[in-house]
């Protein structure tokens, strides 16, 4: 219903035995070229992309539910139209990346079926609550500046449509950003003993998940090597993380919030900040979908969908009447309008 561009049949001819057809795919990865829909591209090149853009967009569906938890409770009108219009730029996030896998050959029903069947994973991140108005100024400064980090790099991804995507997709992060971190800064620097209070509470809860979301370190990444090779990753898990800790370090000396971590010192050798060891058992337990409010969120998707079933059934019909020849139409127009008046 959705697709845009199921047509792969051009890009499938040939296989990785025609030795032509990969030596020229090749040439153009290292010549820095954009691979397109149609182009020919090796299965597991097109798996893997599916995999990282889907996963991309259920994460930017998912994302929505920690936060859209606040809209109501938003504290002024300012805060709350912005965390709307924060919330449904989310939601577009998601529809310009599910449009993206698309061209890949997978159906966003498909790509929905496997988030809501528990196959599919999404960014580990969202598994954790937000329990006072200080998480959403947090998941904007820490979360959406982690996002940032990891996205920048993915505009120049080998893969056309998903490289383009990300442009738009940066530069609202680069807003979501900014407002997180606006709204902690009113709190530090006009609030109350108690908001300060809170704002520290939330830094202290959100750091260490936000480290994970680089992923594994790169030593214990499976898909890191094959992924750079391909340009779809530019700058590894690690190299992403520690130049995270480096910004994040230096705009929490603005806001006035300590990181909880007493291992963070500057190390002038390598003139980067040094920090302490994240804990990779929490993680690898939040994506093995034992987290904080994993079963939460993922009965929130599926209610949500649940919820949808009558719209997408009326999309359906009315996009079959619109196929319709033009008599068949004008005559089911007609008994539309007899039942309406019988
Ligand atoms: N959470 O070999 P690795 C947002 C998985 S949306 C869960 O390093 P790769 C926002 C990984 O998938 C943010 N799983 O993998 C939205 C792999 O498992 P599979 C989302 C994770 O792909 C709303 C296994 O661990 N951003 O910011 O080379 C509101 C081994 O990892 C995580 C993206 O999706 C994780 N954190 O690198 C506010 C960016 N990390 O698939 C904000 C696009 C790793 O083999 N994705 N895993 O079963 C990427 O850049 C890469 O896929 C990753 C992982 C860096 C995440």
């Amino acid at each position: 219903m959705y697709t845009q561009s199921m047509d792969t049949s051009a890009a499938e001819r040939g296989g990785p035995e025609d030795p032509g057809l990969q030596r020229r795919f090749d040439a153009r990865i290292d010549a820095g070229d954009f691979i397109e829909a149609k182009d020919w591209m090796p299965g597991d090149y097109r798996k893997t992309l599916l995999r990282q853009i889907s996963q991309h967009a259920h994460s930017e569906f998912v994302g929505m539910l920690p936060e859209g938890h606040w809209i109501a409770r938003a504290p002024t009108l300012k805060r709350k139209a912005i965390l709307l219009a924060k919330v449904q730029d989310e939601a577009g996030h998601g529809l310009y990346l599910y449009a993206a896998a698309e061209t890949l050959g997978q159906s966003r029903d498909q790509m929905l079926a496997a988030l809501h069947s528990g196959r599919a994973k999404y960014s580990s991140i969202f598994n954790y609550p937000t329990l006072s108005w200080a998480d959403v100024g947090t998941i904007g400064w820490l979360v959406d500046g982690a996002a940032i980090m990891n996205q920048v790099p993915i505009c120049r991804c080998s893969y056309g449509p998903y490289a383009r995507a990300m442009i738009r997709i940066c530069r609202e992060e680069s807003f979501h950003q900014r407002q997180g971190f606006d709204s902690l800064l009113t709190m530090m620097q006009g609030g109350s003993a108690a908001q300060r209070e809170m704002v520290q509470d939330a830094v202290n809860r959100w750091w260490w998940p936000c480290l994970m979301m680089f992923g594994p370190p790169d030593d214990q990444s499976p898909n890191s090597a094959q992924g750079m090779r391909w340009g779809i990753k530019r700058v590894s898990n690690d190299e992403l993380r520690q130049k995270f800790v480096d910004a994040a370090v230096v705009q929490a000396k603005v806001l006035g919030v300590s990181l909880p971590d007493p291992d963070l010192h500057w190390n002038e050798a390598r003139q980067h900040w040094d920090f302490g060891a994240i804990d990779w058992a929490e993680f690898w337990q939040v994506v093995g979908g034992d987290g904080p409010c994993n079963q939460e969120r993922l009965a929130a998707r599926v209610k949500a969908w649940n919820d949808g079933a009558w719209v997408r059934e009326a999309a359906l019909a009315h996009a079959r009447r619109q196929q319709a020849p033009a008599p068949a139409r004008r005559q089911q127009g007609q008994e539309d309008i007899s039942e309406v008046t019988a």
